[in-house]
């Protein structure tokens, strides 16, 4: 799936700013008719942004259900005759969309984007009204899952219906447009789409091209330009193959990024498409996790997407600092925990030279329990949540093939994988994603022990999260090293596989200090990841560690989290504690 972007043949605009938005506490919109014109009483709402920290209103905060959002748009005369595509980049978790009262668009799955055709309804030079309702609403068809909740204690008083959305995951159920929504044009004839796979060999670089037009047939050509706009290449059809001599390697340090730049030529005219291309090769070989043939290790962290008042909505300048962040920490690498993150965060990644983990929003797949039951029984995790977690890889894997940052792809976050049910409902998504893409190994992110594990030789590599010292022997730095090393050891001596710790931290309330140090302190923090490291150095199959968490983050309200998850190596506001020192020294040793 392309990214929406200018050039000669196509125009780009934003419908990012104000809304109107209303939550429909009754649930009476779509029976009211909302999507015609939008809500009756609405009121401002920014646009990219989640909805819930933005006013005073803590009903809207935890609102379960529809909002709708509603602006008009004007459609210029010159369009007349190119194809008009709405996309919205994310409506979290399921969004609905009309424009002039007609529903052009529905799509389940709140981190991906998705596009409507509108030329056939549109009014070209005039005016146009655009309606979406998105739903927070999370169940066990959606990623991640959830359940309505009545009142907890069925003996205390609760309002008539009261319901809440209980979820399994540690991040706040954020919500609405948080990415940006754009309208396009492109030719009737155009460039639907591009995979771009790239080799190397010796000092010559391969890049392979399938393009598929749409609309009707056309003359395609493809040309790979260097950074200083030379050609370096040049093929003709829809599989082309671009040699490239004396390559440039893209990698960490060196994030060279050439520009593929596709033409599809009719009769009337043509469309062209540039995409970046970084080219590199991934291999898992030997035990050890190779980027251009040769050995990586990585340095980084699990993160998320959120801050401050926009709560996960997309934001240039915070999504430039966290990189800002990232290069003077001296990581190299960050997991897309527990979601897709922005395609603009990607584009940054490639063009600043970090690797990435791309991972699914299949979390909340493990702290279920209580009596429930099951993750892999046909009421939870079943055939439908499988069908929906294919579908939600499809589309990932469809938006992100073409970033060379993009180096691995986790299809879940911690999951019962001990369970009867985990395999079958794993193999399927593991053998999709391969198909969908064979160049990139494929993980799942692990948190069990390894004796009990069903689905470990599926992975390519091993990511495990761990916590010693603080979620078990809370406080008890003494046990960390030996305990984190066996733990290692024993998922090595399982599999075989390359291991990557991607989780482990404890959470500091920043400006907390205590010597000796004890829990929520900043000095506990630092002697915490040192303790995680001494494991590390002591072990030859390790390729990677990722600190949880890059910045202390929003989750639900509960008596295990002071204002958030403060795992953070830096406050929500971006400032370092005084982790983020001892990090620096130890990442810009290695
Ligand atoms: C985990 C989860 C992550 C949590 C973290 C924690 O294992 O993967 O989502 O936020 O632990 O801090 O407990």
């Amino acid at each position: 799936m392309l990214y929406p972007r200018e050039s000669e043949s196509r125009d780009l605009k934003e419908l990012n700013g104000l809304w109107d938005f209303q939550a429909d506490t009754a649930g009476e919109g779509r029976a009211a008719g909302w999507f015609r014109n939008g809500p009756p009483k609405p009121q401002l709402m920014a646009v990219p942004a989640s909805y819930n920290d933005v006013t005073q209103d803590a009903a809207l905060r935890d609102h379960v259900g529809d909002v709708w959002y509603a602006r008009t748009f004007f459609v210029p005369a010159a369009w007349r005759g190119q194809r008009v595509v709405l996309r919205v980049g994310s409506a979290c978790h399921h969004g609905t969309v009309w424009v002039n009262g007609v529903q052009v668009a529905e799509h389940k799955g709140g981190y991906l984007p998705f596009e409507a055709e509108l030329s056939a309804g549109v009014t070209f030079g005039g005016a146009n009204r655009v309606v979406i309702a998105v739903s927070n609403r999370l169940d066990w068809t959606t990623l991640p899952p959830g359940d309505l909740q009545a009142g907890q204690f069925g003996n205390l008083p609760y309002p008539a219906g009261y319901r809440t959305q209980e979820y399994y995951h540690d991040f706040f159920n954020y919500a609405g447009l948080h990415r940006a929504v754009r309208l396009y044009t492109t030719p009737a004839t155009y460039i639907r789409d591009l995979a771009v796979r790239t080799d190397l060999h010796d000092d010559a670089g391969l890049v392979r091209v399938e393009t598929e037009v749409a609309g009707g047939p056309a003359e395609i050509a493809c040309r790979l330009l260097d950074a200083t706009g030379n050609e370096v290449a040049a093929a003709r059809g829809a599989h082309a193959e671009l040699r490239v001599p004396r390559v440039h390697p893209w990698g960490p340090g060196h994030p060279y990024l050439y520009t593929l730049e596709v033409t599809a030529t009719t009769p009337q005219g043509r469309d062209v498409y540039r995409q970046p291309v970084g080219i590199r090769t991934v291999a898992v070989r030997d035990g050890r996790f190779l980027l251009n043939g040769k050995p990586f290790y990585f340095r980084g962290f699990g993160m998320h997407e959120d801050a401050d008042v926009r709560g996960k909505g997309h934001d240039p300048v915070n999504a430039l600092k966290d990189f800002n962040l990232l290069r003077w920490i001296g990581a190299n690498s960050f997991r897309t925990s527990h979601y897709p993150y922005a395609e603009e965060v990607l584009q940054l990644a490639d063009r600043l030279g970090f690797l990435v983990i791309d991972e699914t929003p299949a979390v909340g797949f493990y702290f279920f329990g209580g009596g429930k039951g099951d993750v892999f029984a046909p009421e939870h995790a079943g055939a439908a949540m499988q069908a929906h977690h294919l579908q939600v890889m499809r589309e990932m894997v469809a938006r992100d093939r073409n970033h060379p940052c993009v180096v691995m792809w986790s299809v879940a976050n911690e999951s019962a994988t001990q369970e009867a049910g985990a395999r079958a409902y794993f193999a399927p998504v593991f053998a999709e994603t391969r198909r969908l893409d064979p160049t990139r190994p494929v993980t799942l992110v692990q948190c069990i022990d390894a004796p009990g594990d069903t689905i470990g030789d599926l992975c390519d590599v091993i990511c495990v999260n761990r916590y010693y010292g603080w979620y078990t022997d809370s406080g008890h730095l003494e046990v960390v090293t030996a305990q984190l090393t066996a733990y290692l050891r024993e998922w090595h001596k399982r599999y075989g596989k390359p291991l990557f710790l991607t989780e482990y931290g404890a959470d500091t309330l920043a400006g907390s200090h205590s010597d000796p140090p004890v829990m929520f302190t900043e000095e506990f923090q630092v002697q915490y990841l040192q303790r995680c490291h001494a494991a590390l150095d002591g072990l030859d199959f390790i390729i990677g560690e990722h600190v949880w968490n890059f910045a202390d983050f929003a989750t639900k309200q509960g008596t295990t989290r002071v204002i958030g998850n403060r795992k953070g190596v830096f406050t929500r506001q971006r400032q370092p504690k005084m982790a983020a020192h001892e990090l620096r020294a130890r990442w810009s040793k290695k």
